[in-house]
């Protein structure tokens, strides 16, 4: 039996309402103890009443309790809703604590709701996404995570290896079976290839999907005042950075956010790159290009009229990145040139920059409206399936038997079981059973 688990859902601080909730077989019995009336429910019921410890009244309360399967977790469960003073709602959880529930930890109820099969593991996970997101498209990724739409993308390979894992097994170990389709080497390298193309689309979308979920980190660099900190002003909207006219203005790193079409672009000003003999203006430039290196997009600032050597530095340090040129104070520039990008900080143009990072995004409406497997777990796997996919695909047409094949075959499918939390209660003999008569 699974101990019942007592926690604060809302914000640990002082507001007009707090929700303390707990889950748990006996958590009606825990309350039952706090609470001026008995709770036995045998459905989900609201209740009004009072919080007492022994005759003293700790706060009148509104408790919803949940009979099982029909909860959150699918458990028993409770939710207090008091009124939001840290001492009320600590006192409660006291209370809870004092009868027998214990603290639950991180994640906790939804792990719970995960193993009583009320969800799966990338639902679960959304969960924490729909908390942490920062941008509406980013909480409507994740909105349909948790709808289970994000898992349904899992379901055709899912079939696919499960069929064809179980089809060579039934050839293998059930030779007398002759109205079962043959397993051969056409066969398999239909499904794979199928299969990789499938897995490749998916990796696609889920990096984009990642971008929107997470954010990009965008570094400003460049030689002094080329007008890096102007940039990052003008983006943010806001008089973050200090601007002046001497070089070497910035010397650490100064960050900020926005959101460019959904997606959080986190900006970072970085200390004007140049050979220096200043102790601290060294730390600073060795700090611009670790950031340079750790940016997913650099934007290179450049000043036309003086194009020197230090710029060509900074050339050579972004050869390797992904970058936007962009060559500010076009205020100044009487001759511009087509290929260039063109902006000023100073007197606030910069749509242009703006319009090229977004092409570097590279993202359609389509990211926006479509589930996509973009959590970092769930995309290092199925880059992995893709791999051992490709593996067997080549063995297979480099004609290595069926049966050592079938254990490559059998890892992967493993691998899509885990991608929604169904590799515990793996086993092949059901998996054959439900797809065939054999045995009967
Ligand atoms: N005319 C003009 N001046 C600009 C523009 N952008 C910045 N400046 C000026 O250029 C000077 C340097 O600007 P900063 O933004 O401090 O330059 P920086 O690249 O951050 O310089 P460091 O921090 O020293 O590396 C300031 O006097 C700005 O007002 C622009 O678009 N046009
Ligand atoms: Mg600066």
């Amino acid at each position: 039996m699974l101990e019942t688990i007592v926690a604060l859902a809302t914000p640990p601080m002082r507001s007009a309402l707090a929700i303390i909730r707990l889950s748990g077989e006996d958590c009606f019995k825990i309350c039952s103890s706090f609470f001026s009336k008995r709770i036995n429910v045998d459905k989900s019921t609201i209740m009004h009443g009072y919080i007492l410890d022994n005759e003293e009244k700790v706060d009148e309360v509104v408790l919803l309790a949940y009979k099982e399967p029909k909860s959150f977790t699918g458990e028993d469960s409770v939710e207090i809703i008091s009124h939001g003073s840290p001492i009320i709602f600590n006192h409660i959880i006291e209370l809870a604590l004092k009868n027998g529930a214990r603290l639950a930890s991180g994640g906790e109820f939804t792990s719970r709701a995960y193993m009583n099969g009320k969800m799966d593991l990338i639902q679960a996970e959304s969960i924490n996404d729909l908390i942490n997101a920062e941008s509406k498209e980013a909480k409507k990724i994740a909105l349909m995570s948790l709808d289970g739409s994000t898992s349904k993308l899992i379901e055709p390979i899912k079939k696919d290896l499960g069929d064809l894992l179980s089809l060579i097994e039934v050839n293998i170990d059930y030779p007398e079976y002759e109205d079962i389709e043959e397993v051969n080497k056409e066969k398999i390298t239909e499904i794979m290839s199928k299969n990789i193309k499938y897995i490749e689309e998916l990796i696609k979308n889920g990096n984009k999907g990642n971008i929107i979920r997470d954010g990009i980190n965008v570094a400003i660099v460049g030689k002094p005042n080329v007008g890096k900190s102007s940039i990052l002003n003008a983006l943010l909207n806001e008089d973050k950075a200090i601007v002046s006219d001497i070089k070497g203005t910035t010397r650490d790193v100064v960050e900020g956010k926005f959101i460019l079409n959904g997606v959080v672009i986190n900006l970072f000003d970085t200390a004007g790159i140049r050979e220096s003999d200043d102790l601290i203006e060294g730390i600073g430039i060795n700090k611009s290009i670790k950031k340079l290196n750790d940016a997913d997009l650099v934007i290179a600032v450049f000043d036309n009229s003086t194009f020197d050597d230090e710029d060509k530095e900074i050339l050579s340090l972004i050869k390797d990145k992904k970058y936007i040129i962009v060559n500010n104070k076009a205020d100044l520039i009487s001759e511009k040139d087509d290929n260039h990008l063109y902006i000023s900080a100073l007197n606030n143009e910069i749509d242009n920059l703006k319009k090229a990072i977004l092409k570097e995004l590279n993202l359609s409406k389509e990211n926006y409206i479509n589930p996509s497997i973009s959590n970092v777990r769930e995309l290092g796997i199925l880059k992995n399936v893709l791999e051992m996919m490709k593996k067997v695909k080549n063995d297979n047409e480099n004609n290595l038997s069926i049966d050592l094949l079938s254990a490559d075959i059998k890892d992967m499918y493993l691998s899509i079981l885990s991608l929604i939390g169904e590799d515990h209660d793996f086993d092949i003999a059901k998996e054959i059973f439900s797809r065939f008569c054999v045995g009967k």
